[in-house]
């Protein structure tokens, strides 16, 4: 007899058509990974609320602001569903004097990307926009923060959720209020509530500018 024969493939399939090997039987897919495809699946399909502030003390504050919103736009999985008013701020935790002013502003999306690609987006914004750290609450061109992913709460200190400053800074929750007077900070209460409990002085309506939502 000549020509090879099916068993030399190690499976009972038939030869390819050109004589080459069989594919062996596929097994079935083992439960686990079948529930790790559907927990990803499941991700991409319901997407997530993520509330991100926005802020500049160095260049052209609002032209850098409204670059990182059309950047988080331009993602792959992000969605700007909402930008707040623009709020010139003191700047916060500094010594009076020490930095140019800022300005502050919240964007609402709904992201299908897990926090921490998220948080790296930011950072790749961040680099873009050349922000150069060289002191913690450093004058920057740039800060992209995430105050809140849905409900989630973490104490990582390489994404703190919500925000570990956001209950605390009127320039975060006046914004924020503006575009969502419902929300919640997980973990903290209401942002109606928090407002009430900070200092809103320093925290300025710009009515002059304004952000554009993308389309
Ligand atoms: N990180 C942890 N959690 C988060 C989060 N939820 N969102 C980590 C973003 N980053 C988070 O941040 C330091 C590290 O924090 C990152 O590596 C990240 O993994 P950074 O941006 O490199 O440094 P930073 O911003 O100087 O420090 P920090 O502590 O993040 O400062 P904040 O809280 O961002 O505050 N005053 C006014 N008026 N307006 C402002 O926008 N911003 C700041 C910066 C200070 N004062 C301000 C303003
Ligand atoms: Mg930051």
């Amino acid at each position: 007899m000549t020509g090879r024969q099916p068993e030399q493939y190690g499976g009972p399939g038939e030869p390819g058509e050109f004589g080459g090997p069989a594919d062996p039987v596929v097994q079935p897919v083992p439960a686990a990974v079948s529930a790790r495809v559907d927990a990803a699946d499941s991700t991409l399909q319901n997407p997530k609320w993520a509330v991100v502030a926005l802020g500049s003390n160095l260049g052209n504050r609002l032209e850098t602001i409204q670059g990182a919103v059309d950047a988080l736009e331009d993602t792959p999985g992000v969605r700007v569903k909402a930008v707040s008013p623009v709020y010139e701020t003191d700047p916060w935790g500094v010594p009076e004097g020490s930095q140019p002013a800022y300005l502050n502003a919240v964007v609402l999306l709904r992201t299908t990307l897990p926090p921490g690609s998220l948080l790296e987006r930011g950072h790749a914004i961040e680099d873009a926009f050349l922000r150069v750290r060289t002191e913690r609450w450093g004058a920057r061109t740039i800060d992209v923060d995430i105050v809140a992913y849905e409900g989630v709460v973490s104490d990582d200190p390489e994404l703190t959720l919500p925000h570990p400053h956001a209950h605390e800074r009127a320039f975060v929750l006046v914004p924020w209020y503006d575009i969502d007077p419902q929300a919640l900070l997980p973990g903290r209460g209401t942002v109606a509530d928090l407002l009430a409990a900070v200092d809103r002085e320093g925290v300025r309506p710009r009515l002059d500018v304004e952000l554009r939502l993308p389309e």
